[in-house]
């Protein structure tokens, strides 16, 4: 199949997530058309099944607002003519479902019947597409896909809680190459951050109020006075100056180490002991599976589509939102006794193998081929 690809091209999940899908369905045999404003982030190798087209958008000071949509859904036009491409797969709803009904709409003007297929990742829709100022144009894109997805079952129903939904929603999963971490690492360099007899925790988020940040840093700050242990905080966002304010008041800086944004999560993975995520809402929670795969276990709260992630007692913990003392309970009950740790980190494994990308990609190539035979 000849498949275009639309996705936010940063380190957002829903951006990793469309990447990773990407550069899987070329390794099996598919031609994706990455249409987006930059390279994915995770986007290394362009080999001749993956094809990456730069939206332009030239700046010009008439406009207060640049018309992104205007210059994609053009762009989507020219790629699916000049490419052949048979389905467009956009993540993200806004404005990426806007934009794709629109060029369908153009393609439809000269014949070509182009399937679109729109997966919802969460912020799209609990976040930002219900505001009463996108409302309308989302519940409309999405009603107009030719196929709708979400990643977790909770997202599922917060969408049709949420939207005059009229369509199917299939809820597939995001998911995770197990056996990458097996390929990269045999020796994790743990040593270049902390000493032999310190734990390292770890949480990975673009930083934002909605990742609950403080709570991060209470947990940590909780967890180090009972055991030694450094803190690696990955990741740009709004909330990272109140972060090393609350390090600062805590008399914590030199055990927290800001990373900023990183390229080698695999690598922070591989020396990480225990992940933190105490998001108030995720609709999945991608990078908790990505610690899962690499072995590490999560202290999460239990909102959204988490608890169909972490499982309780086996994985890592749950605890409501909020409730620091609980996930710091949680984190030592783990880390306190070393064949505890040994056996979550297993378990945490088997957890994330439940996501195994071979199982879940055949599943959107079954709804690629649903809309194509459709038309
Ligand atoms: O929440 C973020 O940090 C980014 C956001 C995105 O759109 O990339 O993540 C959403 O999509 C991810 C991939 O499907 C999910 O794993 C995240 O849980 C979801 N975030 C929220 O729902 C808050």
């Amino acid at each position: 199949m000849k498949i275009g690809i639309v996705c936010y091209p940063t380190f957002g999940g829903s951006g990793v997530v469309a990447t990773e899908l990407g550069i899987e369905l070329s390794k099996r045999g598919h031609e994706v058309h990455f249409i987006t404003y930059k390279q994915p982030v995770r986007l290394e190798l362009l080999g001749n099944n993956v094809h990456f087209h730069e939206v332009n958008v030239p700046k010009y000071p008439l406009f207060h607002y640049q018309p992104y949509e205007l210059a994609l859904s053009s762009k989507l036009v020219d790629m699916v003519k000049l490419h052949k491409i048979e389905v467009l797969h956009v993540h993200y709803a806004i404005p990426h479902a806007y934009a794709a009904y629109m060029a369908k709409k153009m393609l439809l003007e000269e014949g070509i019947n182009l399937p679109i297929v729109t997966t919802l990742h969460g912020t799209d829709i609990t976040l930002v597409g219900s505001h009463p100022f996108y409302k309308t144009a989302v519940t409309f894109s999405i009603n107009k896909s030719d196929a709708v997805t979400a990643v977790s079952e909770s997202l599922k129903k917060d969408t049709l809680r949420l939207f005059d939904i009229k369509k199917d929603i299939h809820v597939v999963t995001n998911f995770i190459d197990t056996g990458k971490q097996k390929e990269v690492f045999s020796d994790c360099q743990r040593g270049m951050l902390a000493q032999d007899h310190e734990f390292i925790i770890t949480h990975i988020s673009n930083l934002r109020k909605v990742k609950r940040i403080q709570d991060v840093i209470k947990i940590f700050y909780n967890i180090q006075t009972q055991l030694p242990a450094k803190l690696m905080l990955v990741g740009e966002g709004p909330e990272k100056e109140k972060a090393e304010a609350l390090c600062e008041q805590l008399g914590i800086t030199e055990n927290v180490v800001f990373l900023g944004n990183s390229f080698e999560i695999d690598r922070i993975l591989c020396f990480s002991d225990l992940f933190l995520l105490p998001s108030e809402t995720e609709s999945f929670g991608l990078a908790a599976l990505e610690a899962m795969a690499a072995g590490v276990p999560v202290i999460s709260s239990n909102s959204g589509g988490i608890p169909e992630v972490n499982a309780h007692g086996y994985s890592g913990f749950l605890s409501p939102v909020g409730d620091v003392d609980a996930m710091t309970q949680n984190a030592l009950s783990i880390l306190k006794d070393k064949s505890t740790l040994t056996t979550f980190k297993k378990q945490a494994k088997v957890q994330a193998s439940k996501f195994d990308i071979h199982e879940i990609v055949p599943q959107y190539e079954a709804i690629y081929n649903e809309t194509l035979s459709k038309h």
